[in-house]
């Protein structure tokens, strides 16, 4: 028999929000894309085999650490807890998140990858019958009503994954604020940061040998074409991730392999031979650093627990 799949709550994106967006990114000198348009449902689906690969420690490392310190993770969270993941792709962390609780009331995903939410949803409510999810699809960057029967209760905040690292700073900063109203007093947030480390490593994380990661990111242009009537040659494009010591970030570029001329709908967008697209940034802290923007959006440091090669940090942040 089993539970009805839960219904989706949607605030998420259509494609003339796409449409405007690339658009506009696209016409300025330097040309960008906002990284949520790298995850629709392919997008989604390469995230997740880049999240298996050799190169790629982070995810691994994240769930080493999740497990390691699993109970003392639970205690520092708290009885009871109703937990929100923003954005919630895969579900292994949130099962060990989970079991390692005592008693969790409630587990609201929000995502913007509408497909994906909706399976993870269905397969949890299955699989933890006394607790109720409650899926929402938005954009998690901005704020959205959390369902009222959250009130009042223990509510935590799952942020994994080092995705506050595609936020530049100021963003991150805005996002921890937002986050910080959304639990609300009382609340408290458990978010996982990628930590600095020997660039090589970086580097190879993000140029992965069997080019996935660029797969993913052409991805994005192949989308473009797919929805909105755009004609992006994927032959006259190359992915390449650069790391910035000085921003201590990756940058993930699609460099045009010639001087073009690609259509988007309507409009022309002219690329001089070797520009380049900037489709995502992914920060990497250090523990004080992450804990002095987490200071500075109202938040304090509970703890914080980092694997043995400190190439991953986890940490619990009181509202
Ligand atoms: C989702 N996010 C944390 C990933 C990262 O590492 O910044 C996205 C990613 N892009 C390329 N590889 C992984």
């Amino acid at each position: 028999a089993g539970q009805p799949a839960p219904d989706v709550a949607d605030h998420g994106d259509d494609s003339a929000a796409f449409r405007r967006d690339l658009i506009a990114g696209l016409s300025g000198a330097a040309k960008q894309t906002k990284p949520k348009y790298l995850y629709d449902e392919r997008g989604a689906a390469l995230f997740e085999e880049i999240c298996e690969l050799e190169e790629y420690y982070p995810t691994r490392t994240e769930i080493g650490l999740l497990r390691a310190q699993a109970a003392d993770i639970a205690r520092s969270l708290g009885r009871n807890a109703m937990v929100i993941e923003f954005g919630s792709g895969a579900t292994v962390k949130i099962r060990i998140l989970l079991d390692a609780l005592q008693e969790p009331a409630a587990y609201v995903p929000v995502d913007i990858s509408r497909e994906q939410l909706a399976e993870n949803s269905r397969i949890l409510a299955a699989e933890y019958p006394r607790l109720s999810v409650v899926p929402i699809c938005a954009d998690y960057t901005r704020p959205f009503p959390l369902p009222g029967e959250l009130d009042g209760g223990n509510r935590v905040a799952f942020f994994p994954g080092s995705t506050i690292g595609n936020l530049l700073p100021d963003e991150a900063l805005d996002f921890l604020q937002s986050v910080r109203a959304t639990v609300g007093s009382g609340g408290s947030l458990l978010i996982g940061v990628d930590l600095r480390k020997d660039p090589d490593v970086l580097r190879a994380a993000y140029n992965d040998s069997k080019g996935v990661t660029a797969a993913f990111n052409l991805n994005l242009l192949e989308r473009a074409n797919r929805e909105l009537d755009a004609d992006f040659d994927l032959d006259a494009f190359r992915h390449e991730a650069v790391y910035d010591h000085d921003k201590g970030r990756i940058e993930m570029r699609l460099y045009s392999l010639r001087p073009q001329e690609v259509r988007i709908d309507g409009a022309r967008i002219p690329f001089a031979d070797g520009e380049y697209i900037l489709t995502e940034v992914s920060h990497k802290y250090s523990v004080d650093g992450f804990q002095a923007l987490a200071a500075r959006a109202g938040w304090q440091a509970k703890s914080c627990w980092t694997d043995q090669a400190d190439y991953f940090s986890l940490h619990h942040l009181i509202a």
